[in-house]
This record gives C-alpha cells, sequence and structure tokens, in this order.
C-alpha cells in the first residue's frame, strides 16, 4: 500500500517530532511516499535552494506522488497552506483521506476541512490514539 503523508513544512515545524512518530506507525501498514515531512532536519524554509532543488520541482514531484499514492492520511493540526492545498487535490483525485488533529489552545481545525463529507477526521489527543485511528482507518 502507497501512502501519501501530509503535514505542515512552511507552515510551521513544531509538529515535526509527531509527524516523524505517525510516519513509522504508517510504515508498518506499507510505504510512506512522503517520508521527508517527518524530518527533524527539514526546517520551515523547505530547504528549497538547495542542491539547486525549485518549489516548481518540490510541486511536480509531490503531485506525482498524491496521483500514485493508494491513499491520504494528514495531520492538520499545524495550517498549511500546501497541506489544505494537497487535501482538495486528493479529494478531487477520489482518494481516501483522513485528517487527525489535535485541539491546541481551543483552536480547531479549518471548517473546510472538518466539514467536508469526503474526509474522515478524528481528533486525537495522544499518539496511542492516533495509532488506533490510523489502524482502524486502513484496515
Ligand atoms: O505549505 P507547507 O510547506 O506547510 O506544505 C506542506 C506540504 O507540502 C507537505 O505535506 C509536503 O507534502 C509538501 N511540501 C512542502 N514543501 C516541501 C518540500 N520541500 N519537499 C517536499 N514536500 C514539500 C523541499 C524539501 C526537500 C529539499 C527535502
Amino acid at each position: 500500500m502507497k501512502i501519501y503523508f501530509c503535514g505542515s513544512i512552511t507552515g510551521g515545524r513544531q509538529d515535526a517530532e509527531v509527524y516523524s512518530e505517525l510516519i513509522k506507525h504508517l510504515q508498518k501498514h506499507g510505504s510512506v511516499l512522503t517520508e521527508h515531512v517527518g524530518q527533524k532536519g527539514l526546517t520551515m524554509t523547505g530547504q528549497v535552494g538547495i542542491n539547486g532543488i525549485t518549489a516548481e520541482d518540490v510541486y511536480e514531484k509531490d503531485v506525482n506522488l498524491l496521483k500514485e499514492s493508494d491513499l491520504v492520511v494528514a495531520e492538520v493540526t499545524t495550517p498549511s497552506l500546501g497541506v489544505g492545498y494537497e487535501l482538495g487535490l486528493a479529494e478531487s483525485l477520489g482518494k481516501k483521506v483522513l485528517c487527525l488533529y489535535r485541539v491546541k489552545e481551543g483552536k480547531k481545525a479549518s471548517a473546510m476541512i472538518l466539514g467536508n463529507k469526503n474526509f474522515v477526521c478524528k481528533e486525537y489527543a495522544g499518539l496511542a490514539e492516533a495509532y488506533k485511528l490510523m489502524d482502524s482507518f486502513l484496515s
């Protein structure tokens, strides 16, 4: 199974550690095409420009990986334009989508995500709960 994992990069890297743990768990179910999203060394600048990587390269690669994927799992606690874009595209491609979020400082995820009946959106408090939610979505 090919899983496309979405998490904030330019939107803020405060949950990078959480993404990394979620990705490790997802790898028990299949191959995660976007393992880099969980890499702690990947900063808010997204390292575009390093080794000649352009924004166009990132966009083209990610769109192709999304098309190739069987399903999408997104951690949406930290708002990210890129993740929002990927989710809209995933919907139009007919992909199965799970969105996971924690309520932080009373802030919920966008109504454009939580209110979309084509997405399975689940709130979680800790990693153990997130693992169970992913297991039941993937089974
Ligand atoms: O707007 P954001 O940057 O927060 O969007 C995050 C989402 O866009 C993630 O789910 C990624 O799939 C995608 N994304 C954004 N920047 C990159 C990126 N930068 N590489 C891959 N996917 C990205 C370059 C890093 C590379 C040189 C290691």
